[in-house]
Formats: C-alpha cells, structure tokens, sequence
C-alpha cells in the first residue's frame, strides 16, 4: 500500500518508479515504439467474437488518460447490438455519400485516394464491436446547474489516444472513423444534450484477407526538433 497523507485538506499518496538500467530503458522504449508502430488503421474486419471483458479492460486502460482537472469528460457507448449497428451503417453512409459526392473539395478526395476510402462502410456492421466515444461538455451540477469541462477536446483525443493503443495491445484492430456531421449518432443512442460525438470506432480482427495501405511514416527529423 502506497504511503498517504493530507496536504493542504486533500489526500496525496506517494509516487516513484524504480531507476531501470540504461539498456533495460532503451530496450523498452525501442520495443513499445516497434509495437505502436505496427498498428494500422483497418477498414475490413472478421465478424469473429471479441469477449466482453476485453472491451472492458480497454476502456478502462482509455480512462486512465489525463484530463482537465481531472473531470474525465468522456462517455464510451459500446454497440454489439445488430440492429443498432444497421441503424448507425444506415445513417454514416447516408452522411458519407453526401460528403463523398459534394461537401469534401477536390484537394481532399485526392488525398483520400491513396486509402481507398469510399462513402460505403460495411464495417459498421461486421466488426463485433462499436465504440462511440462522447466529448461531455458540461456535467449537470446540483439544482441541475451546468458545471464546464475544461481542454474537453485535449483530454477526450488523450483518451482516444490511448483507446487505440489498448486496442492494438490486445491483439485486435481498429479504425478511428469520423462520419460527419455526426449528431445522427447521438440521436441513435439517445445520448444526454452534454455529450457530443467524437469518434466511432470500430473494434475486433481483421478480415482473413485484410489490405492495408503501403504507408510510411515520417522520420524523426522531420517530426522533432531538439533544442
Ligand atoms: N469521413 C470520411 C472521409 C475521410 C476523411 C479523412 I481526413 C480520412 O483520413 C479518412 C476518411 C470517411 O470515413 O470515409
């Protein structure tokens, strides 16, 4: 147990990590970097069962991010439910084609192109799992009084963040789809006025046969400046 005490009226508990070697601390970071760097973002998945459980411990692992004063100002809505999933592949396509056929530019349908994205998205319905991540707003205080979230959208992307790496670590796929305008979405799942939507993500394996763009990544030096 953790050594406590009161500071200033609010409990604190003691913190450290241990002191690793040089080499155990460079062998981790190389090997979380070459694990984080064979996730890939999947638009085909196997309809193959994912247990409950699991889904629990990532969104769980999500939570743990840091957040403005620590509010936490997320919600995860998990569907399973076909139906519900019919209903959300229904609505996002109907959003998509639009997009697709005439509010995205030019300039951004052809950087799409190299992901061969299109406005069908049949992996609303085959993945086992949804995850609908929900930026709150606000929270309802006493009397009902409208209490602000502070940095929502840092702290729910950190959480997002987070999300996909738990996904990744637990041998499943992902994809971090953002159909828009969203609010069809809220409305589906009855969601309170305080949340709006974030990201719909799907979760599971990916298909058998599962192809995925050639994409490189950018080098260090053209991502980092040291001072
Ligand atoms: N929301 C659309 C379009 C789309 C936009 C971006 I930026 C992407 O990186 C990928 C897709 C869709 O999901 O197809």
């Amino acid at each position: 147990m953790p050594e406590k005490k009161i500071i200033e009226d609010h409990p604190y508990i003691s913190y450290s990590k241990p002191i690793l070697s040089d080499q155990e601390m460079l062998d981790r970071s190389q090997l979380f970097y070459k694990k984080m760097d064979s996730r890939r973002s999947v638009r085909e998945f196997a309809d193959r069962p994912i247990a409950r459980e699991v889904i629990e411990n990532i969104l769980k692992t999500a939570s743990t991010a840091p957040s403005g004063a620590h509010k936490q100002p997320w919600t995860f809505c998990v569907v399973e439910n076909p139906e519900i999933k019919k209903q959300i592949r229904i609505a996002a396509e109907e959003e998509e084609l639009e997009s697709y056929e005439s509010r995205m530019s030019s300039d951004w349908l052809d950087d799409l192109k190299p992901l061969g994205t299109d406005w069908r998205k049949p992996f609303l319905e085959i993945a086992p799992y949804l995850i609908i991540v929900f930026r709150r707003i606000y929270e309802f205080g006493p009397e009902g009084k409208k209490k602000n979230n502070y940095y929502v959208q840092e702290s729910v992307g950190l959480a997002s963040g987070f999300l996909l790496a738990a996904i990744h670590n637990a041998g499943l796929v992902s994809l971090t789809h953002t159909p828009s305008p969203m609010n069809f979405i809220s409305k589906i799942l009855n969601r309170p006025e305080n949340e709006k939507p974030f990201l719909l993500i799907p979760v599971g394996y990916p298909a058998e046969e599962c192809w995925v763009p050639d994409l490189g990544r950018k080098e260090l030096d053209e991502i980092a400046v040291f001072y």
